[in-house]
């Protein structure tokens, strides 16, 4: 991240049973955060080895590069309520892009900055389960911003517009020792 420090913002397991999954559409997870960052970013860790047709996590790199976050939908695309700003374009648009995806073996671990915009398809091989333990980090320039909507953070906490987000609720995991570039 190029960060001094690292706060963890949530976590969460993503599985993919086979046979029961769907395809995730093309997204930045930064749409759905009212967090203002360049230092923001999802750490993806493979629990389950990783295919593409396990529906590992494809990505368009340098789709971050513009600044750009697209308004938040749904998994029909319908804008969640009180956002604005420019839907993503349909999924077909991204496909004729330049996409990369990893095989992970478990254990291994992807990271993207949360502009980045990713998706993956369903399950498809079905030779097994494909779960991820998935964290979502702050780094220093991380501020509250908000966009509309509700964050279940925001809810417990009121954060003023612009504030950092070095909160108790998002714990210290990492600083950097003084005089150690960042
Ligand atoms: O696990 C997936 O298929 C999607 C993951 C994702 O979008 C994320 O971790 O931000
Ligand atoms: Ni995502």
């Amino acid at each position: 991240m190029g960060s001094r420090t690292a706060r963890l913002f949530y976590d969460e397991i993503i599985a993919k049973p086979p046979g029961a999954s769907r395809p995730t559409r093309w997204h930045q997870d930064a749409s759905h955060w009212c967090i203002r960052a360049e230092q923001v970013c999802t750490l993806w860790l493979a629990l389950d080895d990783t295919g593409l047709g396990d529906g590992a996590v494809r990505y368009i790199p340098g789709s971050h590069a513009d600044g750009r976050i697209y308004r938040p939908v749904d998994g029909a695309g319908r804008p969640w309520p009180g956002s604005a700003g420019d839907p993503p374009p349909p999924d077909g648009a991204f496909e004729g892009l330049y996409i990369v995806s990893f095989a992970l073996e478990a254990g291994d671990a992807a990271i993207h900055q949360a502009r980045v915009v990713h998706g993956s398809s369903a399950n498809t091989a079905g030779r097994h389960n494909r779960r991820a333990y998935v964290t979502r980090w702050l780094g220093d320039d991380a501020v509250y911003s908000w966009r509309g909507f509700d964050m279940p953070v925001s809810v417990a906490v009121p954060f003023e517009e612009g504030q950092p987000l070095d909160h108790g609720l998002f714990p210290l995991l990492y600083e950097q020792a003084a005089g150690v570039p960042a």
